[in-house]
């Protein structure tokens, strides 16, 4: 059973191309553990991959499971916080971050607010979120009637690097 009484379980998309992206993510897991009222549930692997957007650097990504009984727009504040907490900057869209920390699924909701959309926009056609995310559940059904497995088959693997199970 839960020790979080109405909590929800969130996968948080996280992604790093700047100053040491690796140890960028485990800090990030280290704020999220700490975070209150939730629990920091499972992590995948990290995965190396080039930038959608050419001339930057590649970047280092993972999934986080998180159980929490935070309202969704309390988590985002409290995941910007984090963000800025390891120097994230807003210059330029898509521009590189040394964090980003992405709502990918809450729950069983579907969230269309200004500052939040869940599920994630584009999480359909990133390998570098699918592939994590189905490591921590493979059977996943997303809210909206999706499966994951049949977004899995619609894109492809290629380019993703798995780094070797963390310490
Ligand atoms: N995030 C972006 C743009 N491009 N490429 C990879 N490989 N991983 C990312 O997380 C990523 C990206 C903006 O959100
Ligand atoms: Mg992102
Ligand atoms: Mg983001």
């Amino acid at each position: 059973m839960s020790k979080l009484p109405n909590s929800e379980r969130v996968y948080i998309g996280m992604g790093s191309n700047l100053a040491d992206p690796a140890e960028q993510l485990r800090s990030a897991l280290k704020a999220l553990a700490q975070l209150p009222q939730s629990h920091l549930a499972g992590v995948s692997s990290f995965y190396v991959s080039d930038s959608l957007l050419p001339g930057q650097p590649r970047y280092t990504n993972a999934v986080a499971a998180l159980d929490t009984s935070l309202a969704p727009l309390a988590l985002l504040d409290a995941l910007q916080g984090i963000e800025l907490g390891q120097g994230r900057e807003r210059h330029e869209h898509w521009g590189p971050r040394t964090l980003d920390l992405d709502i990918l699924l809450f729950g069983e909701r579907l969230i269309d607010e200004p500052r939040l959309k869940v599920p994630h926009y584009h999480m359909q056609a990133r390998p570098f979120v699918l592939y994590p995310l189905a490591e921590l559940v493979p059977g996943l059904h997303l809210p909206d009637g999706r499966v994951l497995s049949q977004l899995l088959d619609a894109c492809p693997f290629e380019g993703l690097e798995r780094l070797p199970a963390q310490a």
